[in-house]
């Protein structure tokens, strides 16, 4: 039977790395895109025209593009990775991100038993670590109880349940990845990671001053998105429907974060201050260049992810070490080092080439 794969997020940072690698093992890959005011598809650009990859509109939040889709797409596999993914925005709009993270969830379900394709189409759900939340136990593994910590979290949590509920109820192949935050240089410029390595690049090559930061002691297990996805098409390759933990099983703060995207840069940060009073110092200078704003905090924050996975190396073969931290920070910083560099540089034409239109040297 062919393998056709259809991604709800495709065009998010794990849904574009997803994309590259089930091409390249051949799926036919289907893709959500929804419609919006700008045609923001820059992390997919270069694979739209290719023969096996189709983009499709439709929403979440709309049951009846989900099922006409579906039926249209005939999907072996679908990778369920759309949400309204920032965990602070939840606080802001949380009636939708439970429409889209929650409700979206079962949307998808509904749609393929609708179809009939309960025994042909298996299902990846992207549930996340901040279902542990408040945790309450470290390093977290499969067995940890839940304790969401945000209306992001308490969303997610239906959709982790749903999935559970309907492979029991219907014997259905879907299962949930419980993925610890992964980072790369596609990931969305208001995360952390990207926030602080664009910050960095700009300030070392004089675009910023500063960059505004909030919670400095929270500590993630940041992983690589790139080698994230390969877990998640392992997971739909298993014999059996299970959940797994995706994680490196390693743990940093966002001070520590910042600390090396900035070493990356060029800047070495010297740390004074405590709390919101705390400042990252640029050693040469004597200037501030990293600082604490309340705007940034969370009415309630999730402080300790450290995910345990041994259960995806055993089960899976999957190598949880295959990028370590310091490669994953110094991959974003030249990254952004390079973007920023090449902003200056268009920016830059574009103001000589709207002087020289001005006075006629061009036409
Ligand atoms: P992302 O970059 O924010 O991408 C989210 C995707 O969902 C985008 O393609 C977005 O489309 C789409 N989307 C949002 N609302 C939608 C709607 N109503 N209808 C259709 N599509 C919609 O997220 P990511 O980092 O790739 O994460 C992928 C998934 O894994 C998410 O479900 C996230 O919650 C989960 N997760 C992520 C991490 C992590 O560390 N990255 C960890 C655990 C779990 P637009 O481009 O149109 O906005
Ligand atoms: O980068 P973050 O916004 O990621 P967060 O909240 O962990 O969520 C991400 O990972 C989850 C997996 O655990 C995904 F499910 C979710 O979709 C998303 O991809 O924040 C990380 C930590 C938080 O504790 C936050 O309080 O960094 C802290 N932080 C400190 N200063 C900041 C900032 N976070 C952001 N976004 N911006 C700051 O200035």
């Amino acid at each position: 039977m062919k393998n056709v794969a259809l991604i709800t997020g495709v065009t998010g940072q794990d849904g574009s790395y997803l994309s590259e690698f089930l091409l390249a093992k051949g799926y036919e890959v289907h893709g959500i895109i929804r419609r919006s005011s700008v045609d923001y598809r820059e992390r997919i650009a270069h694979l739209e025209g290719r023969p096996n990859f189709h983009l499709h509109y439709a929403d979440m939040g709309d049951s009846m593009s989900l099922v006409k889709l579906v039926g249209k797409v005939q999907p072996t596999e679908i990778y369920n990775l759309a949400a309204q993914s920032h965990v602070q925005v939840s606080f802001d709009a949380p009636e939708y991100t439970a429409e889209v993270d929650a409700v979206g969830v079962l949307r998808i379900l509904e749609a393929v038993r609708t179809n009939h394709l309960e025994s042909t189409c298996k299902i990846y759900q992207a549930s996340t670590s901040e279902l542990y939340g408040k945790v309450e136990e470290v390093p977290q593994n499969e067995n940890t109880p839940f304790h969401p910590y945000s209306p992001y979290a308490v969303a997610k949590l239906y959709g982790y349940w749903i999935i559970k509920e309907y492979r029991e109820a219907y014997n259905m192949f879907c299962c949930s990845g419980i993925l610890f935050n992964h980072e790369s240089e596609r990931r969305g410029e208001t995360f952390v990671t990207r926030k602080i390595t664009l910050a960095a690049a700009r300030i070392a090559q004089g675009k910023q001053d500063c960059v505004y930061l909030g919670n400095l002691d929270s500590l993630r297990d940041w992983g690589y998105a790139k080698d994230y996805v390969e877990c998640m098409w392992l997971i739909l390759q298993h014999d059996k429907s299970e959940d797994f933990v995706i994680a490196t099983g390693v743990q940093h703060t966002v001070r520590e974060f910042a600390t090396l995207a900035f070493h990356y840069a060029g800047i070495e940060l010297r740390w004074e201050g405590e709390g919101i009073n705390e400042r990252g110092i640029d050693q040469k200078t004597g200037k501030t260049v990293v600082a604490v704003s309340e705007d940034f905090y969370r009415p309630t924050d999730v402080v300790n992810l450290w995910g345990d996975p041994s259960k995806a190396k055993r089960e899976l073969g999957w190598n949880p070490q295959t990028t370590s931290f310091e490669e994953l920070v110094r991959i974003m910083v030249q990254h952004d080092m390079q973007k920023v560099a090449a902003d200056h540089i268009a920016g830059v034409m574009r103001t000589n080439l709207a002087e020289y239109l001005e006075k006629g040297v061009v036409k």
